[in-house]
């Protein structure tokens, strides 16, 4: 049988590495992601059937509109990966940019519950799904100048806490990933395209990749359906808290 996964931020980092990698297990996907063009681009990439969404998680009519009107044929998700998130800025309070702290709280938690708010409800109707929240190892401990990030995964943390025990009744698996540095476009969209200083973040080790993380969505998705995986947090090697990197 046919299933379906959707993946938000699905054009670059850990969602576009998810899509590769779910698309290899046979899922046929529901790509969202504001690029269109990444989205195509990433669409001839793959074999299975692929469905491509334009929205901005943020803006909660188009997330309802969007996924409201998904075609019968592609209504029945068994997996919704929420990978959609950013951080913006890395600053103390006192000097923090409010419009990056919308852009976080928007993108990373009001962005993932409208997604989640319009995929669950379906998932209940046919008593089975898996919801995968991206957090991240500031959702488990915070640090210095990351104040309104590490709230935002904080956040999603609680989420996917509520979620377990709101869902699990409904026959939803709700598993929660918390990676530490995992060499993306992450640091370059925090610093504001400063390439430079979003590479020092990853000098002197051997930072985690985005594929490390789409194996392991495979994996907690492959196991048997008894068995939820609730949470996971993954650090590179040289890593042992999110600002303690043995660098080399
Ligand atoms: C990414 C991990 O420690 O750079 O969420 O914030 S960290």
């Amino acid at each position: 049988m046919k299933k379906i996964a959707l993946i938000t931020g699905a054009t670059s980092g850990i969602g576009r590495a998810t899509a590769l990698k779910l698309a290899e297990n046979g899922y046929d996907l529901i790509l969202c992601g504001r690029r269109t063009e990444k989205l195509e681009e990433l669409k001839q990439l793959l074999t299975t059937q692929v469905y491509t969404l334009a929205f901005d998680v943020r803006d909660r009519k188009e997330v309802e509109s969007q996924l409201g009107k998904l075609p019968e044929e592609w209504k029945n998700i068994a997996v919704l990966v929420n990978s959609a998130g950013n951080a913006h800025g890395l600053s103390p309070i006192q000097t923090g940019d409010t419009d990056d702290w919308d852009a976080m709280m928007d993108g990373n938690v009001k962005g993932l519950l409208y997604v989640s708010r319009a995929i669950i409800p379906g998932m209940i109707e046919r008593k089975k799904g898996h919801i995968i929240n991206l957090s991240s190892v500031a959702g488990k401990q915070t640090y210095a100048n990351g104040v309104v990030y590490c709230a935002s995964k904080k956040a999603v943390e609680a989420i996917s806490e509520g979620m377990r025990l709101d869902l699990t009744e409904q026959g939803i698996k709700v598993t929660n990933i918390a990676p530490g540095a995992v060499e993306t476009e992450f640091s370059e969209v925090r610093f504001k395209g400063d390439k430079e200083r979003a590479k020092k973040v990853y000098e002197g080790y051997e930072p985690l990749i985005a594929e490390d993380i789409a194996d392991l969505i495979a994996y907690v998705v492959n196991v048997p359906e008894r068995v939820t995986i609730a949470d996971v947090t993954v650090y590179p090697k040289a890593q042992s808290a999110p600002s303690t990197i043995y660098r080399r």
